[in-house]
């Protein structure tokens, strides 16, 4: 068997003193954290999209990057070799998850029915590759948003031949990603949205997108799909406006449609700055609301407003993200997605090492981080103290629901003015350093 990636061999925890770029420094494995491997609890997917099929691209210019498994005029013999190039990246890499959409994994045909069976000759590969090497799929997704039939977007087209089209396909990206034993299958809205409010009729758009997510409830459960089924929020781009714009946006319509039992959250970094807020902020209310689920790992840059999809490598991030992930218990069937490119400069094989194991370090030293400020407890402390009111008193008969307006009122009079506390915003800035 060919290799595609001959000037790589498997990627081996070295420690922090070791030079070697194509080692890891903090990433071991099988190394406990908290009563769990961090292969465990990291749980890394490597994106088949930009990965395999980004090639330096831009709005302004063509790809520059050059891939021997692209090499073929046959595109379905490109699709094959990529799915093996990807198996021997992800083993070489020692990630245990992969993620797809259904058209980078075999090319659209002239026809549903020929498209279909493009995906059935390739599905069984990647299904061997699979089972072979151990590595898990999880998550699948459809690219509803390429296509030009998709111009108007998918669920909320206003043709609802456009609408039938979509269902089809996602229909069958969720059979293959059942089929491979996907852990989720995610939705990204990437044209559910308008250029213009003057030619869109907002309300029966969102009906038509949340009778479109009961449908795809609905299947899962017909084809008996285990996996977990999440909305990735985004606010724009492509579309000047997406519906699914942030994690507060997604919660109202899920519980609109009725679908918070079966739909979680998957949070992506860059789409949280993109909306204005935090990537923190994305998870913290995700998972103040019972609703997150998985993780698009990635960065923005704050200085270019748009979706630049970079590698994770800001180590405070990732501290407070598997700070705040660890103590909402841990990933269950989700994971840490690197839903990121290389820049367009980056142009060798090589590249997509160096920048895989970065983001996997940065997650790695996260997680250490996390586990020292769970240990020590100071933060933690910090904030129950400032909580404290409500764990009895009056705070505990409001909780409770044993107060009113006039038993409050008959309080403020009798107690006066409320004695205030400090936030203790820097002091917690401070600890938080201490274990970066
Ligand atoms: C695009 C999205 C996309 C989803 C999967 O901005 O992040 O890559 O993760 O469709
Ligand atoms: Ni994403
Ligand atoms: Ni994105």
């Amino acid at each position: 068997m060919n290799e595609f990636f001959p000037e790589v061999t498997t990627i081996k925890y070295e420690g922090a003193d070791s030079k070697n770029p194509l080692s890891f420094k903090h990433y071991k494995a099988d190394e406990k954290v908290l009563g769990k491997t961090m292969a465990e609890h990291l749980r890394f997917a490597v994106c088949y999209w930009h990965t395999f099929k980004g090639l330096g691209d831009d709005p302004f210019g063509g790809p520059t990057m050059i891939r021997s498994y692209n090499a073929s005029s046959d595109p379905m013999k490109v699709a094959e070799d990529t799915m093996y190039a990807a198996f021997e990246f992800f083993t070489k890499l020692g990630v245990n998850f992969w993620c797809f959409h259904d058209r980078d994994i075999a090319p659209e045909a002239d026809n549903l029915a020929e498209t279909n069976r493009r995906l059935d000759k390739i599905v069984p590969i990647a299904k061997k590759l699979q089972d072979e090497s151990g590595i898990k799929l999880l998550w699948g997704t459809t690219n509803a948003f390429s296509h030009r039939r998709f111009l108007a977007g998918a669920s909320t087209n206003p043709s609802p031949s456009v609408f039938a089209y979509a269902a089809s396909q996602v229909k069958k990206a969720m059979e293959i990603t059942h089929e491979l034993g996907g852990a989720g299958y995610v939705f990204w809205g990437g044209r559910e949205g308008y250029e213009t409010l003057l030619n869109t009729d907002i309300k029966r758009e969102l009906e038509h997108m949340g009778i479109f997510m009961n449908m795809a409830a609905d299947y899962k459960k017909e084809i008996g799909f285990g996996g977990d089924l999440y909305i990735e929020p985004k606010p724009k781009e492509p579309t000047k406006h997406q519906y699914d714009f942030d994690a507060g946006n997604c919660y109202a319509f899920l519980q609109k449609y009725d679908l918070l039992d079966d739909f979680k959250l998957n949070i992506e970094a860059n789409h949280a700055t993109l909306a204005g807020h935090s990537f923190l902020h994305e998870l913290q209310y995700s998972i103040a609301n019972g609703i997150f689920g998985s993780v698009d790992a990635n960065r923005g840059d704050l200085l270019l407003g748009w979706d630049t999809d970079q590698f994770p490598t800001d180590i405070y991030d990732t501290t407070l993200a598997m700070y705040i992930i660890l103590k909402a218990g841990g990933f269950t069937k989700g994971g840490l997605n690197f839903d990121a490119h290389l820049r367009r400069q980056s142009i060798d094989p090589v590249d997509l090492f160096y920048a895989h194991i970065g983001a996997i370090d940065c997650f790695a030293r996260g997680l250490k981080n996390a586990e020292k400020m769970i240990n020590d407890g100071r933060v933690e402390q910090i904030v129950k103290d400032r909580y404290a009111g409500w764990n009895s008193g009056i705070g505990n008969e409001i909780e409770t629901g044993n107060a009113n307006f006039s038993k409050l009122e008959k309080y403020t009079l009798e107690h006066g003015e409320p004695k205030l506390q400090s936030g203790r915003q820097e002091l917690i800035e401070n600890i938080i350093n201490e274990y970066i």
